[in-house]
């Protein structure tokens, strides 16, 4: 998807800080040019490998060397991701997400097995979506033809503040990885965390990082850490609502065709707060009672949502 205009900092500092009201009706406007506001689409995440990843992302209760009380899974059977995705393409997910705890993707039974998953779901007629950490040209060739829609790949913050979070790869490590998946045919899923202790600044330099690539990404989501106890951000503070819906708002103004979705943080989002999100541009949710390791509003509560917004 092209940029189609050049931002300087300052001029996206000063959207972010626009009057509220200001700031979400201009972003409401935008939205309504290039999105249908009343369509929230739903993606279900799957983690077909849980836990014991090499990583050290700070906030990450799925990296081994922090304590955290996760249930750690190898690689699940093809037939389980199927029956999952079924059950949530019945209750109302169009794109099935799947997370796997790993650095990077090796070659070899692992991945054949992770194709087999991909072949299996665009069989069901389901957007199918994976991130899986960095991959080669080849490997997003491979997903690509195997049918997978998506790869998820965050840049989580800025690149000044990326250091503070991942001692273990470095920025541009992500953006190589984003660069292979858009050399293939797939298409690009890519945002960030906002609740980690950094600064508007490092918000705005996260939206600088995702415009400095050489297309805008079809997906943008924004997630509020969920501080998940031990992890080294666990004591961190809830990240005020307002914050996620300026962000929302920014980035809808931004990238004004990517979908923009609220991702992680919801548990801690009242509805009307959700609601505002939509207001703001955001037009795209996980659904199902968990995200990947951590809690989620589940079908009763978002289906409760939907019919207060119908
Ligand atoms: N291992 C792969 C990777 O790092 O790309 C894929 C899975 S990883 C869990 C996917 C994304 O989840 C991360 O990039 C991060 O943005 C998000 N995430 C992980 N833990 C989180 C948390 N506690 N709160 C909010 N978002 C989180
Ligand atoms: C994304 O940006 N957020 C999702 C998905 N992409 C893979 C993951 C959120 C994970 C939250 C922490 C957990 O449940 O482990
Ligand atoms: Fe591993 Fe991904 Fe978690 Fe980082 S975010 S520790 S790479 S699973």
């Amino acid at each position: 998807m092209e940029n189609n205009k050049t931002w300087t900092k300052e001029e996206i500092l000063n959207i972010y800080n626009k009057p509220l009201m200001e700031l979400i009706f201009d972003a409401a406007t935008v939205h309504r040019l290039h999105h249908d506001p009343l369509k929230i689409q739903v993606s279900k995440l799957i983690s077909i490998k849980t836990g014991g990843c090499p990583e050290d992302c700070g906030y990450c209760p799925q990296a081994a060397r922090y304590h955290t009380n996760i249930e750690k899974n190898n690689l699940m059977p093809v037939e389980e991701v199927l029956a999952k995705a079924e059950a949530a393409k019945a209750t109302g997910s169009s794109r099935v997400c799947m997370g796997a705890a790993w650095r990077n993707v090796q070659d070899g039974e692992d991945f054949d097995q992770v194709i087999e998953m991909v072949k299996g779901l665009s069989a069901m007629n389901m957007e199918v979506c994976c991130t899986l950490g960095m991959v080669t040209e080849n490997q997003a060739t491979r997903l690509a033809e195997a049918g997978l829609h998506y790869y998820n790949h965050n840049i989580d913050t800025s690149e000044e503040y990326y250091k503070e979070v991942i001692s273990t790869r470095g920025f541009n490590d992500r953006i190589k990885t984003l660069e292979n998946v858009r050399k293939s045919s797939l298409k690009v899923c890519s945002g960030g965390i906002i609740g980690m202790g950094e600064t508007v600044d490092d918000r705005i330099g996260m939206l600088m990082g995702l415009l400095k690539l050489s297309e805008a990404p079809e997906s943008i989501p924004i997630n509020a850490l969920v501080p998940v106890e031990g992890t080294p951000l666990e004591d961190q503070e809830i990240v005020p609502i307002w914050d996620v819906v300026r962000m929302i708002a920014t980035t809808r103004i931004v990238f004004p065709k990517s979908t923009v979705r609220l991702s992680a943080g919801r548990m801690q989002m009242s509805k009307e707060g959700q609601a505002l999100c939509f207001m703001a541009g955001a037009s795209s949710i996980f659904a199902g009672d968990k995200l990947l390791t951590t809690p989620n509003p589940g079908d009763n509560e978002d289906m409760q949502l939907f019919n207060l917004l119908d």
